[in-house]
């Protein structure tokens, strides 16, 4: 059976960005211009045996209460009965850190047993200096203890190859 491995985040925290740096590739995703309207999961075959998905953004201000009632249903349907699961990378924005909607997905996913995976994109915006401060605040707040979030620029590229093979390649060949 194939394996998933799901990507979640608030809108605008650069999924899409970072689904086409993995594929390297410029626009093999829909960089979004209107945040928060996507409603949608999207497939994409990494190879015989594994796919990616991108969830629909979470946390849009201005989404209408039946949209917002309407990505719950789906999103909560494909994370509770998709057995090909392995994992769901949370994407946060290393700026702004973590509010209740990242900590109460955390929380969520480890309560019906899937395996939340946590990165930090748009490094790129930070000094390492801020970036470290960043980073233990939300520490500090993420409800993980079996593994250190990462921190990585889908703009630059940086920390992706570390993603690569501390994330993605271990869930990929944990099937085989
Ligand atoms: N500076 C910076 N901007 C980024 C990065 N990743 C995404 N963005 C920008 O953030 C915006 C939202 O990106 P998108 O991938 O559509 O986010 P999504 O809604 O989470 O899928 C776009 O303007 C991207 O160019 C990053 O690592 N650094
Ligand atoms: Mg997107």
């Amino acid at each position: 059976m194939p394996v998933e491995i799901a990507f979640a985040g608030r809108s605008n925290v650069g999924k899409s960005s970072l689904l086409n740096a993995l594929f390297g590739r410029r626009k093999y995703v829909k960089v979004s211009s209107r945040p928060g309207f996507t409603q949608c999961l999207n497939f994409f075959i990494v190879n015989d045996n594994a796919y990616f998905v991108d969830l629909p953004g979470y946390g849009y201000a201005k989404a209408p209460r039946r949209v917002i009632k309407k990505w719950q249903r789906l999103v909560e349907g494909y994370l509770l009965k998709r057995s090909s699961l392995k994992a769901v990378v949370c994407i946060f924005d290393i700026r702004r850190g973590v509010d209740h909607l990242d900590t109460g997905l955390i929380s969520y996913l480890q309560s019906i047993k899937v395996t939340p995976l946590v990165v930090f994109n748009k490094a790129d915006k930070l000094s390492n200096n801020k970036i470290r401060t960043n980073l233990e605040r939300a520490r500090l707040l993420l409800p993980i203890r079996d593994h250190e979030p990462l921190v990585l620029s889908a703009r630059t590229k940086k920390g992706l190859s570390r993603f690569v093979d501390k994330v993605i390649c271990p869930l990929l060949s944990a099937q085989e």
